[in-house]
Order: C-alpha cells, then sequence, then structure tokens
C-alpha cells in the first residue's frame, strides 16, 4: 500500500468557547455533540472567529458553521497539513477557544486498486484503451488508462445521478447506490403501488403486460427495464471484488449512483423528469420531497423525447428544459444526455439529437461502433453548434424476417454490463434477483461514460465549474479515426437514415471521449479535495512482476492515448491490471460469449 501524495488540510474546526458563559462541568460530556445548535448568533460567532484568528495572525477566506456547533475556516484551497497544524496549536492557546481540529482531507484510509478480479472485465472492452490501427477498437474511451494515471492522487467521492428506470439489488452494486427516489407519479405506469415515493426501486413490468399491449395503455413501444441498472453498473459496479462487472467510477469512494427513477412502464413524463433532475442537483421546489442531502456533480439522461429545445418565445417544454439546466449548472451540475436512436422503423441514425440531448448546456453523447465510426443507429449531433462527443455504444443491424418483424444482430462486443435474468421472450420483466452480464447497444449506453468520465475528472478537480468541465470534456478527445475502409461513406450533417459512416465534427460530436486526456487535464486543474477524499495506491498483484514486464506480454501493445506515444509507467500499471483480469478470466470463472444477449436502449 503506497501513498506518494502529501498530508493534506483544507483549514481548521474550531469550536469557540461558549460566548455567555464557561462550559458547563455538571453536563455529561459523553452526550452526542455533532448534531449540537449553538444558541449564538451567526454573526457573533463570525465575528469573534474573526478577533480569534487576528490576535494569532491566522487568516481565512471561508467561514461556515459546521457540526458540533463549531465553524470550519479555510482559505479555499488544500495545504500541507504541518502548516494547518502550526495555525492550529497558535488557536488553542486562546482563552475563547475549546478545541480545534485540522481538518485532514488526504490521508490512505482507503485504498482502491485498479489491480481487478472481476471475470468479466476482459469483455467490458468498452472500458479498455484505445487504440489507433484500423479496424482496432478506436470508439472506445481509454478508461484504464485513465484509472492508471490517477493512482497516488487524491480523490474525493463524487455522485452522478442515474435519471432512468430505477435501482436493483445487485451485489456488486452493494455500497455504490445513493438512497435516490422515485419520481414516477403516474400509479398506472409506476408499477410500483403508488406515485412519488422515496422508494427508486425497478418494479419491472408483469409478463402479462409485456404480451398484451392492450394492458399497457398509452404505452407507444416495448418497454425496456433494467436500463437502469444497467447504466449504474457500467458507472458504479465495484471493482476488485470478483464480482462480474467494473464500473468507470470503481477508483471513487463513497455512493457513487443516485438513483432517481423518472421513468415507468410507458417512459418518462416531463414534470417527473424535471422535477428529478431539480431533486438530483439538492435544489429545493415547491413540493418538493425531503432535500436530497447526496446532490449529485453530474445528471445522466439515457433518454429522449421528439420536440426541439429552441427558444420559441413562450413558456414550453424547451423552456422548462433550458431553465431546469442553467439552474443545474448555477448548482455545479452537469446534465449528460443520450443523442437518441434513430427511427424504430429502420434503426438508422436521425439528423439531429432527441431533447433533451439537443439543450443548450447539455452535453450531448452519440454512439461510435467500437472501431470508432458512428454507430448505425445513432443520431448525429452538430460538434461546431453545440456541446457533443461520441464513444463506444455497440453496434447491431436491423433486418426483417419473413412476417416482417424486425431482428437485431449485435455486429460488435456492445456495452457488457450487468442486467438481471428476468425474460420474458426476449423482454425484460419482473427480476428474478439473478444476476448476469449482458451486452446491450444503444446511444443510452454512450451518455454514461462520457457522465463518469466527467465524474472521475470531478473527482481529482473538485473544483470545476460545469463550464470548465463541458469544454474540456469535448477539447480533450481523440480525433475520429482518419483510416477507414474505403466503403464506408462520410456523415453527412443534416441528413436522416445514415447507417454507419465517418464522423465529422459536424456529425458526431468534435471527437472521441478520450478518459485519459480528460482526466490528466483535471488532474493538472486539481487545487483541492472534498471531504472523504482518498488516494488510490497501487496493489502488488503477480501482474506487476518484472519478468511480466519483458518481452512476450500480450497486454503491452499500443500507445497510452495521450502519452506521446511510448506507454508510460501509469498506463502500463492499468495494462497490466487488465493481464491480471485476464489470468482470472482463464480459470473460467466467467461464463463466456455465448451468453451474452443483445439489447438496444
Ligand atoms: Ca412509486
Ligand atoms: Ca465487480
Amino acid at each position: 500500500m503506497v501513498s506518494t501524495s502529501p498530508r493534506l488540510a483544507k483549514g481548521l474546526i474550531v469550536k469557540l468557547k461558549q460566548a455567555d458563559r464557561r462550559p458547563d462541568a455538571t453536563r455529561s460530556v459523553v452526550r452526542l455533540q455533532a448534531a449540537a445548535m449553538s444558541t449564538e448568533s451567526m454573526q457573533s460567532a463570525r465575528l469573534r472567529m474573526a478577533s480569534v484568528a487576528r490576535r494569532h495572525g491566522v487568516n481565512y477566506l471561508v467561514q461556515r458553521p459546521t457540526a458540533f456547533a463549531a465553524q470550519l475556516i479555510h482559505s479555499g484551497k488544500l495545504e500541507p497539513f504541518e502548516q494547518a497544524q502550526a495555525e492550529a496549536e497558535q488557536l488553542r492557546a486562546d482563552p475563547d477557544v475549546e478545541w480545534v481540529i485540522v481538518n485532514e482531507v488526504a490521508h490512505p484510509a482507503g485504498v482502491i486498486s485498479p489491480g481487478f478480479n472481476d471475470p468479466a472485465y476482459e469483455q467490458q472492452t468498452w472500458l479498455h484503451q484505445r487504440e489507433t490501427t484500423l479496424g482496432g477498437r478506436q470508439g472506445v474511451a481509454n478508461i484504464a488508462p485513465a484509472w492508471g494515471a490517477m493512482i497516488g492522487k487524491t480523490i474525493s467521492p463524487v455522485v452522478v445521478a442515474v435519471l432512468d428506470t430505477g435501482k436493483l439489488p445487485a451485489p456488486d452494486l452493494d455500497g455504490r447506490m445513493a438512497q435516490g427516489y422515485d419520481f414516477v407519479s403516474e400509479v398506472e405506469y409506476s408499477d410500483d403501488g403508488n406515485g412519488l415515493d422515496d422508494d427508486p426501486s425497478d418494479p419491472g413490468i408483469s409478463p402479462e403486460k409485456i404480451r398484451d399491449p392492450a394492458l399497457r395503455t398509452g404505452c407507444s413501444a416495448a418497454p425496456l427495464q433494467w436500463h437502469g441498472l444497467r447504466i449504474a453498473s457500467m458507472l458504479g459496479a465495484q471493482a476488485g471484488n470478483a464480482l462480474n462487472g467494473v464500473g468507470i467510477l470503481a477508483p471513487v469512494p463513497g455512493p457513487v449512483v443516485l438513483p432517481v427513477r423518472v421513468a415507468g412502464m410507458c417512459g418518462a413524463e416531463l414534470s417527473d423528469i424535471i422535477e428529478g433532475m431539480l431533486w438530483a442537483a439538492g435544489i429545493d421546489y415547491q413540493g418538493s420531497p425531503p432535500r436530497n442531502l447526496q446532490p449529485a456533480r453530474v445528471i445522466n439522461l439515457s433518454f429522449g423525447g421528439d420536440g426541439s429545445c429552441s427558444d420559441s418565445g413562450t413558456h414550453d417544454a424547451a423552456w422548462l428544459y433550458r431553465d431546469t439546466i442553467k439552474t443545474l449548472e448555477s448548482k455545479g451540475a452537469l446534465v449528460v444526455a443520450s443523442a437518441g436512436n434513430g427511427s424504430p422503423d429502420n434503426w438508422l441514425g436521425l439528423a439531429t439529437p432527441t431533447r433533451p440531448a439537443s439543450c443548450p448546456g447539455v452535453l450531448a453523447v452519440t454512439a461510435l461502433n467500437q472501431q470508432g465510426y458512428k454507430a448505425n443507429y445513432a443520431n448525429l449531433v452538430d460538434g461546431t453548434q453545440q456541446y457533443g462527443l461520441a464513444v463506444a455504444g455497440g453496434d447491431m443491424v436491423m433486418t426483417r424476417d419473413a412476417n416482417n418483424q424486425p431482428v437485431y444482430t449485435l455486429v460488435d462486443d456492445g456495452i457488457v454490463a450487468l442486467a438481471d435474468q428476468g425474460t420474458d421472450q426476449g423482454i425484460d420483466t419482473k427480476p428474478l434477483g439473478v444476476y448476469e452480464m449482458q451486452a446491450a447497444v444503444g446511444t443510452s449506453f454512450s451518455a454514461p461514460t462520457a457522465a463518469g468520465v466527467a465524474a472521475l475528472m470531478l473527482a481529482v478537480a473538485p473544483d470545476l465549474t460545469v463550464a470548465e468541465l463541458r469544454n474540456a470534456l469535448v477539447t480533450h478527445i481523440a480525433p475520429f479515426p482518419t483510416v477507414f475502409p474505403a466503403a464506408l461513406p462520410v456523415c453527412q450533417p443534416g441528413v436522416n437514415a445514415q447507417g454507419n459512416c465517418v464522423c465529422t465534427t459536424q456529425t458526431c460530436g468534435t471527437g472521441v471521449l478520450d478518459a485519459y486526456r480528460a482526466v490528466n487535464w483535471a488532474m493538472d486543474q486539481a487545487s483541492g479535495a472534498a471531504s472523504g477524499a482518498v488516494t488510490v495506491a497501487s496493489s502488488d498483484s503477480s501482474c506487476f512482476r518484472p519478468n511480466r514486464l519483458g518481452g512476450g506480454s500480450s497486454c503491452s501493445d499500443g500507445d497510452s492515448g495521450g502519452g506521446g506515444g511510448a506507454l508510460d509507467t501509469l498506463s502500463l500499471l492499468a495494462l497490466l491490471a487488465a493481464c491480471l483480469t485476464s489470468m482470472v478470466m482463464a480459470a473460467g470463472v466467467w461464463r463466456g460469449a455465448g451468453d451474452v444477449r443483445g439489447d438496444r436502449g
């Protein structure tokens, strides 16, 4: 267990003696004090704090009340622990001070290793290193090298809200889910027997309703459940626990996914989405449930609807979205939305993204196939007009059988993520509580990769604003593949029904999401850490033995995607973690690619 980060602190927690009297010695000292409330006015406490600090030459910019009826003071920046300790000593000598505690934030209390033993890691190719060869994985987001780069860094907790179909109690997500809320207000569609409530569980759909569309009043499309579970597992599945999933946010401490259930049997209502978005970011509104105490910095919406998001000068749905997104931005929450999956008639992409991906301020994410070309179904995003990028979402082709029914065939690895086995005629129904890895396809599964990378950036640089985060994501990208099969057309802006084509900045956003570049940029900006921060340490797994660093390792080819050619050490560590995983794989723990089942969403 190695920590290379210096010991850091963010100011001091200072408890002043009571203003009106000496501490009451007759009271029991073992009473809980965390919830104590000061009887002193805020203004008076502020003034006393200021004069105490002035007497001892201690400077600070920020002062706020905190638990234990104490006050937190800090400069807004991290400082060396020793410096804070020295200031604490000064203040402790003051007769007006009861106690002082250094607000230490970075210490190796938790060790999170990217040395995975999660058996399906090797199948989760969307997490792996980007390749640059023709036919190689040029569409993936370079996640593993980004994890490698985070070794030894201070990592703050960060919450990503998944506004979706709700959560399931998959063991791989134990401890990774915040409480969440159910915003599906319509009882008929919620299928959980009530409207709004504090249980965001995904109840699934009864097989009867799946078989008989007449029982699904008002539903226009076949329902797809476990959608929220798949996305939550992409973001938060624990690494290194010998269970299948590995999420993008695996190296981040604490609960990382906030399940906000907004989609029921028939999709998601605008008002439920808007309320869910506000609540997710910790914003009160008229009639809101109790405030969300684990506000999200990133809000993932892997769905979209028809209708433009442009300003018509009236109070309409577009206005609701625009205003809500602006409000979220003011609270520090970035909205990431999928660009949509084209027309169900032909499974080919449309010329514009669905709403809310089309709204100003949203990061719109469209899908590439694994090789880095536009996926068949992926809607276009004009990266010269809005914030947008692209990343692997899996690819499928649609053909029709003798009865003119659509038949979908997976044409790459898809996005292998966690799902429940409860199915009925190929459509997910009620949960069985039996989990497996399944391949899914759609821009739904591109958006969370971008949301996860945004969260990794916030984990290393929690002070980034939404604008900084969004700008960095769309500029610290990898270029679209420029070497391509001669038969593949170039994507044409403004044109509907395009299948696989060669992306341009006018058709697939500014480029391919690149976690390695984006996270490295964020680490360069890092100026602070949030409470609960830990240091990611390396592990000493067998993959790190020198004999595996020599020639003959199948895991050590390719460049790091951002390191200028040769592999840097940290990227190599991430690759070697993959080596370890493939050794576990060879023992036959995973059920094998034959079990992968295709889904689209
Ligand atoms: Ca409910
Ligand atoms: Ca796992």
